[in-house]
Formats: structure tokens, sequence, C-alpha cells
């Protein structure tokens, strides 16, 4: 029914992706893989499988069907069901054909299929689905991981915004919720003050246009040779100097691990200070 998420049967799921078989994967994430599935003779859709070990993937879950069975949009992707069976937590979307905006310009295409128009679209597309987070839905959504990988393109390369795992409503977040995002697209004020508000999405979709713009990643992710020369440059200007022997080995164990904010500061310093021709 139009509008409506269904809970719908595993057996349903496991015959439409042929019992998750590897022919069928559109994609991996960090959360597991993204089937296509056949659901009937001509309704093919996107199934997420979750490995929910753990309650963070359990919550990211919850989360993302709360939120999106309550949100409609054309530049947000429609949840059509969900289904927990044992450990198995799925998501079933609307198919989105073209992938992600990540895989369409970073890559074997190298953004081939993008011309500038399709890019100004796809920009104003997410604009819209953004804006409807924030001005239509009450309480206001903040999606917190906005990234090109989160912007998925239809065959005509219509764009939404998905992935609402992280997304949490104005109000209910406080400073003790774990700081979440991806290095490079998340704001200062939130990573050094964990500040969040709807602007901290905002500064994400500014990154998200230059990445349009330049066919590249404004921040890479940091080599640990890199990292270190960045720690070592970093460490005069964090104000916290009691967390500093805290900060440097998980920053170089791991570059990417956003768990905890000073783990990640001294790369911040860096994240929000990109050459200055490339600062969003
Ligand atoms: O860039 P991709 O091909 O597009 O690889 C990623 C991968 O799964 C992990 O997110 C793809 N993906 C996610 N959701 C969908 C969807 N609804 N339709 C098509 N592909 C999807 C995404």
């Amino acid at each position: 029914k139009k509008g409506s998420v269904a809970l719908m049967d595993f057996k349903l799921l496991e015959k439409g992706t042929n019992k998750f078989s590897e022919n069928e994967v559109l994609g991996v994430g960090g959360f597991g893989c993204v089937y296509k599935a056949k659901l009937d003779d001509n309704l093919y859709v996107a199934v997420k499988k979750i490995n929910a070990e753990g309650s963070d993937a359990e919550r990211e879950f919850q989360n993302e069907v709360n939120l999106l069975s309550r949100i409609q949009h054309p530049n947000i992707i429609s949840l059509l069901g969900y289904c927990t069976h044992e450990e198995a937590r799925l998501l079933v979307y609307e198919l989105m054909g073209n992938g992600s905006l990540e895989t369409q310009l970073h890559g074997p295409s190298h953004g081939a299929a993008l011309s500038w128009h399709t890019r100004m679209k796809i920009a104003l597309d997410t604009a819209r689905g953004l804006e409807y987070l924030h001005e239509n839905c009450n309480p206001a959504v903040i999606h917190r991981d906005l990234k090109t990988s989160n912007i998925l393109l239809d065959p005509n390369f219509n764009a939404k915004i998905s992935d609402f795992g992280l997304a949490v409503t104005e109000g209910s977040h406080n400073k003790n919720i774990k700081l979440s995002g991806t290095l490079g697209y998340v704001a200062p004020e939130y990573l050094l003050d964990g500040k969040l508000t709807d602007k901290s999405d905002v500064y994400a979709f500014g990154v998200v246009l230059l990445e349009l713009l330049l066919g590249r990643k404004p921040v890479e992710k940091l080599a640990p040779s890199q990292c270190q020369s960045i720690v070592t440059w970093a460490m005069p200007q964090l104000t916290d100097r009691s967390k500093l022997p805290n900060i440097v080995d998980p920053v170089i164990k791991d570059t990417m691990d956003l768990k905890h904010l000073y783990q990640v500061a001294a790369v911040a310093v860096l994240c929000v200070q990109p050459e200055p021709s490339y600062r969003p």
C-alpha cells in the first residue's frame, strides 16, 4: 500500500534475493550488504541486510524504521518494508537503479554519466530532500551522515537521500550521545564541541557540492603517516591537554573511527581546515 511500511515475510525476501546470493549484491556498506530482490513479477526492490551483532546495529535498524515510516518525499528514499528474523534485520527500499552518487563519481565510470546539468539537478534534489527534513518534519530531522554514498540515484538520475540509521530528531540529541558521522563531512562545531543542529547537515551538503564540482573528495582518507604529522602539528592547538594521551593511538590505528570526540580532535583540525581554496 502506498505510503505505508509493511512488516514483510522473511521467506519472501529470501526467495526474492535467491537466498541472499552473491550474484544479487548491489553493494556493501559498513552495516552489511544490499541485495537486489524480485518480489513480484514486476517489482524489484533493494534489501539491506544488517549484521545485527551488537546494540548499535539494532538501534540503527529501529531508528531507520521509526523515522522513515513517517517520512515521505520524492527526494528521500522510500522504505517499503522491514523484517526481523532471528539475527537478521532487513530493510526493504525502492530500487535505485543508478546506485550511489559516490560510486557514480568515484567508481569505474569516474563521473562520466554525470553532465553538469545532471550534477546541478542532483544538488537541487538533495537540497530539496534536506529542506524537507529540516523544515517540514516536526520535529525536524537531522540526518547526521549526509555524504555522496548516502545519496542514491534512480534510472533518470533523480537523487534521494538514504540511510537514516544515525538520524536524530531536533531536541532529542544531547551531548552524551556519541559523536557520529563521516570524517570529511562532519561540521566543525559538532566535531569539536558536540553542538549538533540542522546546520551540521548543511555543512555536509556543502562538502557534497564540492565533490560534485571537483569530482573528487575534498578531504581524503588519511594514511597513518599523514595522520602522525597532523597529530604532531595539531597537538598544540588542542585545548584539553589532559586528554592528549588518549588521542594518539586510536587516531593512528583507525583514522575513520569517530566513536570518541577526543580520538578525532587532532584529525579534525585538518579536516575543518582543508586547503584554503577547497574550504566548504
Ligand atoms: O554505490 P552503490 O552501487 O549503491 O553501492 C552502495 C551499496 O548498496 C551500499 O550502500 C547500494 N544501494 C543501497 N541502497 C540501494 C537502493 N535502494 N537501490 C540500489 N542500490 C542501493 C549503494
